[in-house]
């Protein structure tokens, strides 16, 4: 290794920024080591360090601009952007509430080719979503410069992307160093080498066990228990138009489900009656009962929605679907302060052909989700195939379940836009639940298609290690 990134190695181990030990991270995973790059901005000796290795890094690649994604990595950003007489631009962390909705500070234009500067790479999740929004202003972006790769193939990851990773240093490097200078024992070595062979980031395999032991939402945790007690985690949409029909199937698939999934405004004679036979069946037959609502308007409007009208879904409903487009204020509405106790269910992944949602907008659905714990359990979420479903589990919260709908084990869709996938596919692909409709309740026999699709879907639970015996 050059001498200017071993002296860089050994300022950041000196200074506190690069860590051995035992580690908490933000995804509830044990880390041997820990890296926090905040504090170089206290050592401009170090900053210097960083950014002559920087020039170094990108000596032979083309770019007109240059930015630095906040906070860590935008000092750095400005510092090099002066060294190199190149104009930086950067991205408000959160778009401005009044003037402008611009996100992007500096002066650029369409077609110009921006650097991205960063501190570390992890999953590499965050650098995917600036380069979008950067692509979204018509700038290109081709290459990411890193101070430390502590990811496990980073650089795959961000090649599938098309873009290229250009690291100062490694994890490997690092310990090389650090261990050949007595700074770490061989033991020490050892566990992080073991740490980095793994894919940390492949939690579609995440047991029902393991999402309950980090979950302190209390609805998230009966429906993990009851779905381990009844061995099932088959959840019917039950979308009768009239409660002869309803309790007729319900009757017939009660003891195979752990949730049944409601529309309650589509049953024609719907009064108190219906809610009240509801319940009673759902203690005796020991489910829970989801309300598919969708809310989906501002907060004072929803709150009305759920606690008042004819159907009064607060009263009866274990969970709810929430759609995130109407921004936090839809959660807080439904549940701060309103004493119910029901979780909700966000929208982050439709099944319908053509559906509107962006990438981006699942990724702020799952934000918005991490920070109101309280209230979520978990989202709704759906891919045509096994690999985009893991990638989009694999973006979730420890702590939150991932229902997935448009499940059918003998047709590939409707003529209204539904599209399905099977029962392996989407535990696969890391579902924690699959919601069925027709293919269940349209059948001749309900009670025989819940329990072959119930079995399908816990053999498959049990085949990928989803459940803990
Ligand atoms: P099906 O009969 O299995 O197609 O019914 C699926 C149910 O799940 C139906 O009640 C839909 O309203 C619901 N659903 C869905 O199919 N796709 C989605 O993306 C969401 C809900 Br969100």
């Amino acid at each position: 290794m050059n001498s200017l990134k071993r002296k860089l190695t050994l300022a950041l181990h000196e200074i506190g920024a690069i860590k051995f030990g035992s580690f908490k991270l933000k995804s509830g995973l044990t880390s041997p080591f820990y890296i926090d790059l905040r504090l170089i901005v206290s050592y401009p000796k170090i900053t210097d360090l960083i950014v002559r290795l920087l020039q170094d890094t990108v000596e032979d690649l083309n770019f007109e601009l240059i930015t630095g994604i906040p906070y860590t990595a935008l000092p750095v950003a400005s510092v090099l952007s002066t060294k190199l007489n190149t104009p930086l631009i950067y991205q408000r962390k959160e778009p401005k509430a009044y003037g402008t909705r611009q996100r992007i500070e500096g002066v650029y234009k369409k077609g110009d080719t921006c650097l991205v500067v960063d501190d570390v790479m992890t999953t590499g999740e965050s650098k995917i979503e600036i380069a979008e929004a950067l692509m979204n202003a018509g700038i290109i972006v081709k290459d990411f410069v890193i101070i430390v790769d502590r990811s496990f193939e980073g650089s795959a990851f961000l090649g599938r992307h098309n873009f290229k990773l250009h690291a100062i240093l490694s994890i490997k490097e690092i310990i090389e160093t650090l261990f050949e200078e007595s700074f770490l024992t061989a033991q020490q070595k050892n566990a992080v080498e073991i740490f980095m062979q793994t894919d940390h980031r492949d939690v579609s395999g995440r047991s029902l066990d393991s999402i309950s032991d980090v979950c302190s939402n209390d609805l998230t945790n009966k429906l993990i228990h009851k779905m381990i007690e009844k061995k099932s985690n088959l959840i019917v949409s039950l979308d009768a138009d009239n409660q002869h029909d309803f309790f007729d199937i319900l009757e017939k698939v009660a003891d195979e489900i752990v949730m049944v999934k409601t529309h309650v405004d589509i049953i024609k004679d719907f009064d108190a009656a219906f809610v009240k036979r509801l319940k009673e069946l759902a203690s005796r037959k020991n489910f829970l009962i989801f309300e598919d609502r969708k809310f989906a308007d501002i907060g004072s409007t929803v709150r009305k929605q759920f606690l008042s009208g004819i159907y009064k879904i607060a009263d009866w409903a274990d969970f709810v679907t929430v759609h995130s487009v109407a921004g936090e204020g839809i959660l807080k509405g439904l549940f701060d302060g309103t004493d119910v106790n029901c979780s909700a269910f966000l929208l982050a992944a439709m099944s319908a052909k053509g559906n509107l949602i962006s990438d981006t907008y699942t990724r702020t659905t799952i934000a918005m989700g991490a920070e109101n714990s309280k209230f979520v359990s978990g989202y709704i979420g759906f891919a045509k195939n096994e690999e985009d479903l893991r990638k989009l589990k694999t973006k979730l919260p420890q702590d939150m379940l991932l229902l997935m709908p448009g499940v059918n084990l003998d047709v590939k869709g409707d003529n209204l836009g539904q599209q399905y996938v099977s029962v392996k596919q989407a535990i696969a692909g890391g579902a924690d639940a699959i919601i069925v409709g027709r293919g269940i309740i349209a059948s001749d026999d309900p009670q025989k298609e819940a329990a072959r699709y119930r079995k399908e879907a816990w053999d498959a639970m049990e085949k990928y290690g989803r459940i803990v015996e």
